[in-house]
């Protein structure tokens, strides 16, 4: 049998970070697509040249053409730009929403069956406005996010517990940016929920709130300390994640901006929620009950998305 296809739309940071970590896993051949030439030439050639070394399977192609994602399993797009300091997410969405376009024409012209996991920001506005582009089933696209917020929240409280990020469970709901909403009680260690471990005087509800906004703020954090860029280890490992999922039907349950309709009383809107990933996509979005506190944060966020969306329909009037 064929070994899967794995497009890595952009070829930057987290591009290139995800076609490391793709071949170490052999999860497929992978071929990295940009605009700028030699650019991911030159990434597959430095990490086709890892593998001696890695001792992994797997072929790595750079293109600039789109002809050479023909077929694809899996696209993963992070093309655009990122933040640079003092920038919030919201402030790429004029500059990204173009490339989201072209990028949705390259998708539904040369992998149309591809399960397609966006990256670029502001996250949930630009999958919502790349599966209007491509036109692809809403259940085969999908943005990553929650898996991301929800590891730096566990390897936040395992800093602070003093225990292992494996026995860290951590919930977090709601669009990627200011208004993302970790769920204390969801959340648990080796699963004793938050409430009780303040409860069980491990740590403070003054900690737990620092910790949660810290989570919030956690790409602000590591964007002030690159000045040059944003995060991009950690966003490629929980996009790997996800694609690890759909790839061997492993049927994660795993946070990620999905397209939900009738869930959370919602109507099509992209935004952070638990889904199910496997062979089919998104095979299910977890309808959780909220809280009357949780509920107000949460349509919070949703509001903060529906804003984006208008935006980019505002941008671009093929979107309405
Ligand atoms: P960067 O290293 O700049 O890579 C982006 C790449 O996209 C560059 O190589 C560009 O040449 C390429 N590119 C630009 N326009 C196009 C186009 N039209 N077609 C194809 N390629 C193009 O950025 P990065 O890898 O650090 O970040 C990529 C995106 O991910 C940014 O929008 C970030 O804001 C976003 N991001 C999201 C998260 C989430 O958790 C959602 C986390 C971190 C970064």
């Amino acid at each position: 049998m064929a070994r899967p296809k794995i497009a890595l739309i952009g070829a930057g940071q987290i591009g290139g970070t995800l076609a490391h970590l793709a071949a170490m896993k052999e999860l497929g051949d992978v071929v990295l697509f940009d605009i700028a030439e030699g650019t991911p030439q030159g990434k597959a050639l430095d990490i086709a040249q890892s593998g001696p070394s890695e001792g992994f399977d797997a072929s790595l192609k750079g293109a600039n053409d789109y002809a050479d994602i023909a077929g694809a399993d899996v696209c993963i797009v992070t093309a655009g730009v990122p933040r640079k300091p003092g920038m919030s997410r919201d402030d790429l969405l004029g500059i990204n929403l173009k490339v989201m376009k072209s990028v949705g024409e390259g998708i539904a012209k040369h992998a149309p069956d591809a399960f397609v996991i966006c990256i670029t920001n502001p996250l949930d506005a630009m999958v919502w406005a790349l599966q209007k582009f491509s036109g692809l089933p809403a259940n085969k696209v999908c943005g990553m996010a929650g898996v991301l917020d929800s590891a730096r929240f566990r390897h936040f409280l395992s800093l602070e517990f003093g225990v292992s990020m494996k026995d860290v469970t951590a919930f977090v709901l709601g669009g990627h940016g200011d208004t993302m909403v970790p769920l204390t009680r969801y959340s648990t260690v080796a699963g004793i929920p938050l409430p009780d471990l303040v409860e069980m005087g491990w740590t403070t509800q003054e900690k737990l709130d620092a910790i949660v906004q810290r989570t919030r703020d956690g790409g602000a954090e590591i964007v002030g300390l690159l000045k040059t860029g944003s995060a991009f280890y950690a966003p490629a490992t929980s996009a790997i994640e996800m694609a690890e999922s759909y790839l061997k039907d492993q049927k994660r349950v795993l946070p990620c901006a999905a397209h939900v309709t009738g869930a959370y009383g919602l109507d099509g809107l992209y935004v952070g929620v638990p889904t199910v990933i496997g062979a089919n996509g998104i095979e299910k979005v977890v309808d959780i009950a909220l809280d009357a506190d949780e509920q107000a944060m949460f349509d919070n966020s949703v509001n903060a998305v529906k804003g984006l969306v208008e935006a980019c329909k505002g941008i671009e009037p093929s979107l309405i």
